[in-house]
């Protein structure tokens, strides 16, 4: 295998997601048509030109049939990617139940969901049984593909147990695992039932990675305290093994966006909003409709500025971007009727017969329509709850180098301890606070705005997608030499 100039990869890697970059779609009994989705983490692993990666993961589809499974993996397969089939059953109670039920609210600090606090609830019991049975299915796969040498990442909070079934097959296997959301306090974790058996699971891997380092304290302290295992500055060591801890701050592929701004199609989206909200400044909120992301209250707090300063009223426009996720959700679906409901309540109160202080968009906009929002805005609100890095804030500040936009942004986003000293840090929980924030934004002096943007614009453009995927990796391939070192002593 070759890279494109010619050399030799170095080494395969195995991405192990729990849902693979394409969405696949069926148009007969053995055709498929994929479309590939550009995340932040398949633009970091494009970057990455050393390894030859692969992808291993679930297509987002039931496919119960063999002919249509033979045809999707055929399919894949020249998109370097392989699946891993997940009956309706097991998505319900693995990735619906445990994933987004259990440790998605929990990991952000919104607690275990009521009817299932007790171990002893069948649901519960359930959901962690089709967890551990889907992760296996996804070893089952990784093992038949690996080969000696290769690097296998796992990621996130769906393949938790994953590293101790790839341990259990090979263990040799070189194992990472990345969470992308917060590892909470050891406080929070402990009130999950399945907490003990987790944290093994993880531990099975020879490096796990956070966007933190909070976070990866967190975990040290969680492995500590409920294991009873001893931390160390390099990680967590069980009767002589050492798994090793580390952050490993994410980041965007930045080159990507500046290039976009130079675009037709991007210039003409940017004429487009100027002329639109000429006249008025202009406030963006990106994110999708998750209750970790403090949209009522990034709203609500936009409505207090509102009420304080009644010659703003007419001059400012808050554009609120969200792109609706698990919608078969009742708690998102109420989320969703919440924002509707305050949106309309502050239109109603605030607006003209003009104008309107707040639009709200319930979708996903396309790449080059998003890079001419980030670059013609002259605020960008990010009021996470809790949220493991935040893309957004990256991607506002890498298109923003010519018209140096203030970004406002959560104590509570990991970008806060990156981003943290040209940005606004807010508590989103107080509105007073975020409303004065966005108060001193907009007053904000010219040479300030410049001074804010020069740090961060230099952070996003030197830590990005491409670094972070190459310093876990080669931080990986470091920890098993070091380790067969120490055994061999
Ligand atoms: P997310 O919770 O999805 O990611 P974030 O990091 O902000 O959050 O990434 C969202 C991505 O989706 C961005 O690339 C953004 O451009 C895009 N996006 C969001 N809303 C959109 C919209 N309305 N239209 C178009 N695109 C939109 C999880 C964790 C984060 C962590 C990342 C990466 O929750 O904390 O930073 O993984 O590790």
């Amino acid at each position: 295998c070759e890279r494109q100039d010619g050399r030799p990869f170095r080494q395969r890697l195995l991405v192990v997601a729990n849902r693979l970059p394409v969405s696949a779609v069926r148009r007969g009994e053995d055709s498929w048509s994929l479309e590939i989705s550009v995340g932040g983490l398949v633009s970091a692993l494009l970057g990455v030109k050393e390894f030859e990666a692969r992808w291993i993961g679930w297509a987002g589809v039931n496919v119960p049939d063999e002919i249509g499974q033979k045809a999707l993996t055929k399919a894949l397969a020249e998109k370097r990617c392989i699946p891993v089939f997940l009956d309706e059953e097991i998505v319900h109670q693995y990735y619906n139940g445990y994933c987004n039920n259990i440790l998605w609210p929990l990991f952000h600090y919104l607690g275990l969901p009521q009817e299932d606090r007790l171990a002893t609830t069948r649901s519960f019991q359930s959901q962690f049984a089709a967890y551990k049975k889907a992760n296996q299915m996804f070893a089952d796969v990784v093992n038949k593909h690996y080969e000696e040498g290769d690097v296998v990442w796992c990621h996130d909070y769906h393949l938790m147990f994953l590293p101790k079934c790839l341990k259990e097959y090979n263990s040799k296997m070189k194992v990472g695992w990345f969470l992308h959301t917060p590892f909470p306090s050891s406080e929070i974790h402990r009130t999950l039932p399945s907490r003990s058996e987790l944290l093994h699971a993880v531990l099975a891997a020879d490096l796990v990675g956070f966007h933190t380092y909070d976070y990866a304290r967190h975990f040290v302290s969680a492995c500590t305290r409920i294991l009873g295992l001893e931390g160390t500055p390099e990680g967590v060591e069980d009767q002589g093994r050492l798994t090793r801890v580390a952050a490993f701050p994410i980041g965007i592929d930045s080159v990507r966006f500046i290039r976009a701004l130079e675009l037709p199609q991007v210039q003409d989206h940017i004429k487009e909003l100027k002329e639109r909200f000429k006249g008025r400044k202009v406030m963006l909120g990106v994110d999708r409709l998750d209750m970790i992301k403090g949209i009522p209250q990034k709203i609500l707090a936009f409505e207090k500025f509102l009420e304080e300063n009644a010659q703003w009223r007419d001059k400012v426009v808050l554009l609120q971007i969200a792109v609706p996720t698990r919608t078969d959700v009742p708690e998102y679906q109420k989320l969703t009727s919440q924002v509707h409901e305050i949106v309309g309540r502050i239109n109603g109160r605030f607006g003209t017969l003009t104008a309107v202080p707040i639009h709200h968009l319930d979708r996903s906009l396309d790449f080059h329509a998003l890079c001419a929002l980030y670059a013609v805005t002259d605020v960008a609100l990010v009021t996470s709850l809790r949220d493991g890095m935040n893309l957004v804030s990256y991607e506002y500040v890498a298109c923003q180098d010519a018209k140096k936009g203030v970004l406002i942004l959560s104590e509570f986003a990991g970008a806060a301890q990156s981003l943290g000293a040209g940005a606004i840090l807010v508590n989103p929980w107080n509105v007073t606070e975020v409303a004065a924030a966005i108060a001193q934004a907009l007053n904000m002096s010219s040479e300030e705005r410049e001074k804010r943007h020069k740090h961060n614009f230099a952070h996003v453009t030197t830590h990005t997608a491409q670094e972070w995927a190459e310093t876990f990796v080669s931080e990986l391939n470091d920890t098993v030499v070091e380790a067969q070192l120490r055994t061999r002593q």
